[in-house]
């Protein structure tokens, strides 16, 4: 019978000092169970072992990208399991840790739930194995951006902290991962999406951040109010010394704090009495009251967009809390920069973002930025076909693609895989003549508040000399449509 998580007290809240009792490491004989052998459950079963805990990991795909990571896992020790779950085996574990891209009606957690087996996700099975102040960011837009400014205004203030969680798309590592990267680091930042607050119990942030709320995930969420439920877990455990850092341009967002104890800090556009704002085009924090301190003009910054400025409020306020210099963060927010061609804004026209990721040169990293990407998009897929199989994008390109644009020479092979005997996961236009004809048919698709999203799953050589080309030649193109930069 696998222990109660509180028993697994390494998530206790950040005000506990002193290291987790004798028995927070399960006994050797009986294992950690994992449940998923995708990002987290790769990382959460190396962070176990790392410890020198016993490592049961089972999922019930048994494709030949799992059969390698489980090669690789069982290399260092860990006992794999593909095509099912032992649950008896579950049972007899310490401790089960349940990967957050499992969805709540999944089979095996009703089977858990039916056993009275406890479970929690992996970023709290991570976060017990951290010493120091945790930064969790939630919300349904933005979170991304915010965690790795959060990030880097940190590092530009000369302050060490680790990045993880939900960024994924090779931005970032799973939580526990940054848990192996980093064990020592003093600040732990951790984007955390609704699916990894829901495998949270004893989850306590020192500084919590909330960028927006909106409908969201409704394929897994049976309603808009438990959607809603998981982000409020964020505040589940909150203490007098929380502190939450809220868009208030978002009035959902300050209600979804509720009454929970602790200090609010509120970013706004729209009104000059919020501790994150903007005064005559430059950004001005104010966390004492009466002492506003201006940081950089508007034109400063490297991004995109009104989202974006909140989300550089709301970052460098959260800076702020951990003890960043002004000077530190105004380094910081002048340069930080999207990675080139890598989920890159390049402009904004007529309230449609074009997102350059021409880096994106495989099946694998266009379903990863699909994946991060949670706003209504129009897609550009197509170059220089090198026979991979495109099926496995039609389950990212379901989430939030309103048109996808084929282009080049795997067009082809893109629309039969796409289309096919099955129906499409959104509609196709295939685009016969060259990349600039594409694009214009992309942008003509798109509705203000969408992204263009040049995201290919194909290499670039059969229009361009390389991804880089490519990528600009998108960029060009966004200027010439009047984009803003
Ligand atoms: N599985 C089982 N049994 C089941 C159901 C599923 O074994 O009954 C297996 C699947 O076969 C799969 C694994 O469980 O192999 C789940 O893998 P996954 O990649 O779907 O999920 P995770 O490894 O938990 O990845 C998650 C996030 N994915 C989701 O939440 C869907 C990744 O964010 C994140 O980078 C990763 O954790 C590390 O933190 C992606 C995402 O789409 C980018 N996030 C959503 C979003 O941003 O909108 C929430």
């Amino acid at each position: 019978m696998s222990r109660a998580p509180d028993a697994h007290d390494r998530t206790k809240s950040r005000g506990d000092a002193g290291a987790p009792p004798a028995d927070a490491h399960p006994s050797p004989a009986r294992p950690v169970s994992i449940i998923g052998l995708g990002a987290s459950g790769r990382a959460a079963a190396r962070l176990a072992l790392a410890h020198g805990e016993p490592v049961y990991v089972s999922d019930t795909r048994t494709d030949a990208r799992l059969e390698s990571a489980a090669r690789e896992l069982r290399t260092l020790g860990a006992h794999i399991e593909l095509g099912r779950h032992d649950l008896d085996r579950i049972e007899a574990s310490t401790l089960v840790v349940v990967s957050p891209g499992i969805p709540p009606d999944a089979p095996v957690l009703r089977h858990l739930e039916a056993r009275g087996i406890e479970w929690i996700g992996e970023p709290e099975f991570a976060v017990g194995f951290h010493q120091g102040a945790l930064i969790a960011i939630t919300g349904t837009n933005g979170k991304t951006t915010t965690a790795l400014l959060v990030t880097h205004l940190l590092h530009a203030a000369g302050i060490d902290a680790v990045l993880g969680g939900n960024v994924g798309g090779g931005l970032a590592p799973a939580a526990s991962e940054a848990l192996l990267e980093a064990p020592d680091a003093p600040w732990l930042i951790l984007e955390m999406s609704s699916f990894q607050l829901a495998g949270t119990r004893h989850f306590a942030p020192d500084i919590g951040v909330v960028t927006s709320l909106a409908p969201d995930h409704l394929d897994r969420y049976p309603s808009l109010e438990a959607y809603y439920a998981d982000k409020a877990r964020l505040f589940r455990n909150a203490r007098p010394e929380s502190r939450w850092v809220l868009n208030a341009d978002n009035p959902r967002v300050p209600a979804l704090a509720g009454d929970a104890p602790g200090t609010r800090l509120t970013v706004g556009l729209d009104a000059s009495d919020h501790q994150g704002r903007i005064e005559a085009g430059v950004l001005v924090l104010e966390v004492e009251a009466g002492r506003p301190e201006p940081l950089v003009p508007v034109d400063d910054l490297g991004i995109l967009g009104r989202h974006n400025l909140r989300n550089a409020l709301l970052a460098a306020l959260t800076a702020r809390l951990a003890g960043a210099s002004l000077e530190g963060i105004r380094r910081g927010l002048r340069s930080f920069r999207p990675l080139p061609h890598r989920m890159e804004p390049v402009g904004e026209v007529k309230g449609v973002l074009w997102v350059n990721d021409s880096k994106a040169t495989n099946v694998e990293a266009t379903g990863a930025a699909l994946e991060s990407l949670d706003r209504p998009m129009v897609v550009l897929l197509g170059g220089k076909d090198k026979g991979e199989d495109f099926t496995p994008l039609r389950h990212a390109l379901a989430r939030s693609t309103r048109v996808a644009v084929l282009y080049g020479e795997a067009r082809g092979r893109l629309e039969s895989a796409l289309g096919g005997a099955e129906a499409p996961p959104c509609p196709l236009l295939r685009e016969d003549r060259g990349f600039d004809e594409a694009v214009d048919r992309a942008f003509d698709a798109c509705e203000p508040g969408d992204l263009l999203l040049l995201s290919p799953a194909c290499a670039s050589f059969d229009l361009f000399e390389n991804y880089e080309a490519r990528g600009r030649r998108f960029a060009e193109l966004a200027r010439a449509a009047g984009g803003t930069p």
